[in-house]
């Protein structure tokens, strides 16, 4: 048929080395940049027919978050701004791993499962972090979308929420915003000065929020925000890309996993920090205090946080509108802890990955979900919108009046789609405003347990198999009874081990009474694993 002549002509510049496999993941396909050729363009390719099949726009983002500034990666953007289906995961594979001669078949078989009529109409819209490699994967993307003879758009330089939320506002009329970075910024930015304007905490006790960019994409856009915030925030920018290399020695995920403050950055006891990764799709704070001692503020003590606020206004609005907050075996036992017997919220545990989370909040009326490392997002239910804007004009009290338009405001700084750390980044700043509390209280609110995160190099990952959650091991026979009794020996503790999805690696979680004590347990499991 005409269009698959297309495009196993263009496939030939786009041709998959032999023998070489990959899997779309939690967070898509990522490996080194100079494997990735192929899967470009045939996500391209997979793009065009997902947009077919949903008579929908499809985004294709170009990055590997936190990962080497080597690596690379591509993830599909779902209608309304959401990861992929999981039933389409399995076509990723099956496509990118296809040799060349296999290609014409592997889509066949997709249009056939799917009844895709080719004659329907496409669109794709593309975007790319700032890796040396970004742009030329991102052509070899468009190169996929043109052998289809599809529309697109390419975005450029966007973060991985920016073009999540573009996607979203395509394809709902502009309802969410306008589908452009500017209308990004236009929305968020209004939402942030409605909400700080009502804080009855002055202008002149706030101090500056410095902001470590990963040298990478978040950096760059805030850069361009920056002045829409003006002059209820100001802002420092460290790690912006000028010298560093991306991801290396700063960002999110080097600052969580390491428990220590970035390179790069300058930190004054008490003032407010925080690390974006690589894609800004994450977040987390941190401060050092008068001792020096590094404090960090991570996706649990958000979830708090935010939950906590919400929770409030909620009660002075006097909706009855159910919360739910999710985490994953990562979160601190602290913080489950604080939400459940303090807060009386209840908390849920789902499998590490984006995907899992979203749809658990996805069935309250407000879910609150974040990962340990600080990737996470507030969904709001159809019916808890239409409440609280109904209430910002005829709630029965000034009081309650106000409750509503701040939680309407929130709804609209929040990027429901994805976690994004520039929107959650102005979150938090809107509510440590508006209740006058410093990072030091933000912190006191409940003390983490010492934890420690490791990774053991096995031969092969798969042959750990988890249940409950990711908490237990049901594979290999014996490992689980063995971390049992290596927990045993400790206070306070828990332990698990999962295989990452992300790198060749199993994950070791402990925490423990100590650091001394984590530590100890963590080493001691990951040696059970080995
Ligand atoms: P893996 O490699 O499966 O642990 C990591 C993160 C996830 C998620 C994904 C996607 C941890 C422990 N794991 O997954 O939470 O963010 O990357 O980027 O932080
Ligand atoms: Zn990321």
């Amino acid at each position: 048929r005409m269009h698959l002549e297309a495009v196993l002509k263009s496939s030939v510049r786009h041709a998959k080395p032999a023998g070489l496999t990959l899997q779309y993941g939690t967070a898509g396909f990522r490996t080194k940049a100079e494997h990735l050729d192929h899967v470009m363009y045939r996500m391209g390719l997979l793009a065009v027919l997902r947009s077919k099949k949903t008579k929908s726009v499809i985004g294709v983002m170009v990055t590997a978050s936190h990962n080497p500034e080597e690596d690379n990666g591509v993830k599909l953007v779902d209608p309304m701004g959401e990861m992929l289906v999981q039933e389409w995961e399995v076509y990723a594979t099956n496509l990118a791993n296809a040799e060349e001669h296999e290609l014409q078949t592997a889509l066949t078989n997709i249009i056939k499962e799917e009844t895709i009529n080719m004659q329907d109409e496409s669109c794709v819209v593309i975007g790319r972090d700032t890796r040396p490699s970004s742009e030329n994967l991102s052509l070899a993307v468009i190169d996929g979308v043109t052998a289809f003879e599809s529309r697109y758009q390419d975005y450029g330089l966007v973060s991985t929420p920016q073009l999540h939320y573009i996607v979203c506002c395509r394809n709902t009329d502009g309802r969410y915003g306008e589908p452009t970075v500017e209308g990004y910024y236009q929305k968020l930015s209004k939402a942030f000065n409605d909400l700080v304007k009502q804080s009855p905490n002055s202008e002149a006790d706030k101090k500056s929020l410095s902001i470590d960019g990963a040298n990478g994409i978040g950096a760059l856009k805030i850069r361009e925000m920056e002045q829409h915030l003006q002059p209820l925030l100001s802002l420092l920018l460290f790690n912006d890309g000028s010298k560093g290399k991306l991801n290396h020695a700063c960002g999110a995920d080097y600052v969580k996993v390491l428990q220590k403050a970035p390179e790069g950055i300058d930190m004054k006891p008490g003032e407010r920090c925080c690390s974006f990764d690589g894609d800004a799709d994450r977040i987390v704070y941190y401060y050092k205090d008068n001792e020096h001692r590094f404090h960090l503020l991570d996706g649990d003590k958000i979830a708090t946080l935010i939950s906590t606020f919400i929770k409030e206004l909620l009660v002075k609005v006097d909706l009855t509108l159910n919360m739910g907050v999710v985490q994953t075996a990562y979160a601190n036992g602290s913080s489950t802890r604080y939400l459940e017997e303090i807060m009386k919220v209840p908390v849920y545990c789902a499998k590490t990955g984006v995907k899992h989370l979203h749809h658990k909040a996805q069935e309250f009326d407000i879910g609150v979900y974040f990962e340990a490392n600080g990737h996470g997002t507030v969904l709001f239910s159809k019916r808890a919108e239409e409440q609280i804007r109904q209430l910002v004009d005829t709630g029965t009290s000034e009081e309650s009046r106000k409750a509503a338009q701040m939680l309407k405001n929130v709804i609209d700084l929040i990027n429901q789609t994805v976690g994004d750390a520039i929107s959650d980044m102005l979150v938090i700043e809107a509510i440590l405003s508006l209740k006058g509390l410093s990072v030091e209280k933000w912190d006191e609110i409940y003390t983490d347990l010492p934890n420690r995160q490791l990774k053991v190099k096995v031969a092969d990952r798969r042959v750990i198999e988890t249940t409950n959650a990711e908490r237990r091991t049901i594979k290999p026979p014996g490992l689980q009874e063995n971390i049992d009794e290596i927990v045993k020996k400790y206070h306070m503790s828990r332990a698990f081990v999962r295989p990452s999805g992300t790198e060749d690696v199993v994950r070791v979680y402990a925490e423990a009474d100590t650091q001394e004590n984590a530590d100890a347990l963590a080493h001691e499991v990951c040696l059970a694993v080995f």
